[in-house]
């Protein structure tokens, strides 16, 4: 079935490291996501996600927000330069630019974000030694929707781990992005084979509504 519908054409936007990003190139390559990543933009020169999209020849972008009098202006840009390549799903891997209302409008049900919690706990940054503070058993990320709500768009899947009393922030991060490594190609695959879709701010696999936390809460 997969084949009859078109490959979709996937942007992905990243500020660092971009460890998801070489997750679904990797998923891509072992067929397991009907998609192609067309091009990589980043806000960071130094962002070595660009230099994982170089090594397979995808086109590295990079947009510095420092040109630009304000964020209006950068995502104007961001999105012409985007829509060069007619993508049919935005995906933000470790994007760490709030962006504007337009933006999130333009892309509305087409773009998603990877976040290191368990939303709807812990918006915005800092999310691991949140976690820690809080004395909470457990932590995890969550992928959804982008809405113009920083983090509060509709959650598709969750995943979750321990948190162990001598772990530090950086360790219980490293543990969060081995399951982000695993959880975000397959979210994208059902995005990539018409299998979800955001409807009247809702997440819908398969048909389904999801929970407000997503697929498989248990
Ligand atoms: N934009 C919108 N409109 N909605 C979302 O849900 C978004 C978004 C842009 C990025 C990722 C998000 C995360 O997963 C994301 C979701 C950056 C910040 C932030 O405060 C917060 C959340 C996220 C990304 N950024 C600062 C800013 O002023 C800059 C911080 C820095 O450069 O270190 O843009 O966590
Ligand atoms: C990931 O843990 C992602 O959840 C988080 O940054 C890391 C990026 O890793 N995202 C955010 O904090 C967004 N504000 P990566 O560059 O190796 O994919």
């Amino acid at each position: 079935m997969q084949n009859s519908i078109p490959e979709k054409s996937i942007v992905v936007l990243v500020s660092g490291n971009g460890s998801n990003l070489q997750a679904i190139i990797d998923s891509i390559s072992q067929q397991k996501i009907h998609g192609k990543v067309v091009a990589v933009f980043a806000n960071k020169s130094d962002a070595y996600g660009l230099v994982r999209a170089e090594k397979a020849n995808i086109p590295a972008i990079f947009i510095n927000h420092k040109e630009f009098a304000s964020r209006e202006e950068y995502d104007n840009e961001m999105m012409q330069r985007i829509d060069k390549y007619a993508p049919d799903l935005i995906v933000l891997a470790g994007f760490m630019r709030i962006l504007t209302p337009q933006f999130v409008a333009h892309y509305q049900g087409k773009m998603l974000n990877i976040h290191p919690s368990l939303l709807p706990k812990y918006k915005g940054l800092d999310t691991h030694q949140r976690a820690i503070d809080a004395g909470d058993v457990e932590h995890g990320a969550s992928v959804h929707f982008v809405t113009a709500e920083l983090d509060g768009g509709p959650v598709v899947l969750q995943s979750k781990v321990p948190i162990f009393a001598s772990q530090n922030a950086d360790e219980l991060a490293q543990r969060v992005q081995q399951q982000e490594r695993q959880m975000y190609p397959l979210v994208i695959s059902w995005f990539c084979a018409d299998r979800l879709k955001m409807l009247n701010n809702h997440a819908e696999l398969d048909g389904q509504i999801l929970d407000e936390m997503g697929y498989a809460v248990n």
